[in-house]
């Protein structure tokens, strides 16, 4: 059989560090994935899909979200099966609560809630039992191994396909940097005779093992440069091991880009051939080209330094590229700026200001100094103060 897996959809979620326009359409392609994924399930004919956690983005989500989220995954043209993840835990009055109050779920539409959690799902119109993990709060790791191991007890026919789902860290697999809030070892899936685990929590995808792996994030939420924007497609045969491919889902493009400058050339010659490369490798129509660029979100992080009449250049090379992205996040606290020779001349007359720039300008060339960024920012308003008066 062919399932597909995908988790962290995290309906609701908003993005407070863009700009409103940009932020709501980002929190609106999250809904539009949905039917996305449904029609890849249909495409490539997956009989079920596994949601691995996360569903929505928090336990305060309006009526009005919920309802649209559920709408949305009632048209699901296969059964699809929910896990409470931790942004969505199924604790009492949350957000499974409030969606079973508001209305029926179709019968295709299974939600492995906590306070059922002594009992597999088991679908027999497709021989296959479906343990879950739900969690039951944020940080309320399950014991997984025990509880599963009690969900396979009851007794099913041998041949049928043996799934679970979890929501959290496996440990070991992840980057160091990652907190695990919610364990899961990474031999769950062999020790308990599973023919596959499909897990969420993490955003990009991540087989960690013949028998378990992250969908990641259908569409793309952070600069994190891993895989995601994708679901998985698992084909399951009895006594083989599955055979998983990843799928693009997603519509938007989170890039992030580092740039490290020395010079006033450096500058604008940067940013020129970064906005010419993410036209570039698309061999499409102007058309398209501006239209795909559009859906990217750029995190441009800009470090080194150079003189203000640079940085002021290249600003306004960032806001012409800004204009043409869909949202842009740029950071420049790691580039300091330098006063050159024109700089300081045009405030020959301005005795005071300029015996200031000049002290700050020696400072900033100190290898030790210590207050390096304060004395850049301060050089950079005094030389844009002294400009505009
Ligand atoms: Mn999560």
């Amino acid at each position: 059989m062919r399932i597909l897996h995908t988790a962290d959809w995290q309906l609701g979620r908003r993005f407070g560090q863009f700009s409103e326009d940009a932020g709501s359409t980002l929190s609106q392609v999250r809904y539009e994935v949905v039917p996305r994924i449904f029609s890849i399930a249909q495409q490539h004919a997956a009989a079920l899909i596994l949601v691995a956690g996360d569903i929505f983005d928090s336990q305060t989500l309006s009526d009005q979200s919920l309802r649209r989220g559920m709408q949305l995954i009632s048209e699901s043209p296969v059964p699809i099966v929910l896990l409470p993840g931790n942004h969505d835990a199924d604790m009492p009055g949350g957000v499974w609560d409030r969606v079973c109050e508001l209305s029926n779920w179709p019968a295709h539409v299974h939600v492995l809630r906590a306070s059922q959690s002594e009992h597999a799902l088991v679908l027999h119109e497709h021989n296959v039992v479906i343990c879950g993990a739900a969690l039951s709060s944020r940080h309320a790791a399950p014991q997984l191994r025990e509880l599963f191991a009690r969900q396979l007890s009851a007794a099913v026919p041998a041949h049928y396909i043996k799934l679970g789902l979890a929501h959290g860290g496996v440990l070991g697999v992840l980057p160091d940097t990652v907190s695990i809030s919610n364990p899961i070892a990474a031999d769950t899936a062999q020790s308990l005779g599973l023919d596959y685990l499909a897990l969420g929590d993490w955003h990009g995808t991540l087989q960690v093992n013949d028998r378990t792996a992250y969908a990641g994030t259908p569409e793309p939420d952070r600069f994190r440069n891993n895989e995601r924007g994708q679901v998985l497609l698992v084909d399951l045969e009895a006594h083989q091991l599955p055979i998983i491919k990843a799928i693009k889902s997603a519509a938007f493009d989170w890039q992030s880009h580092h740039l490290t400058l020395q010079s006033t050339d450096d500058a604008l010659s940067a940013i020129k051939a970064l906005a010419q490369s993410l036209q570039e490798p698309r061999s499409m129509a102007a058309e398209q080209s501006a239209a795909a660029l559009r859906r990217i979100v750029l995190q441009l992080e800009i470090s080194g330094s150079i003189d203000h009449a640079a940085q002021q250049a290249m600003l306004r090379e960032i806001q012409a590229l800004e204009a043409k992205v869909h949202a842009l996040s740029l950071d420049m606290s790691d580039l300091s700026i330098r006063a050159s020779d024109t700089d300081l001349s045009a405030l020959h007359d301005a005795g005071y200001v300029l015996s200031l720039a000049q002290q700050l300008t020696e400072n900033l060339s100190a290898p030790e100094s210590v207050s390096h960024q304060l004395e850049s920012d301060a050089l950079a308003i005094l030389l844009e103060v002294a400009r505009r008066t």
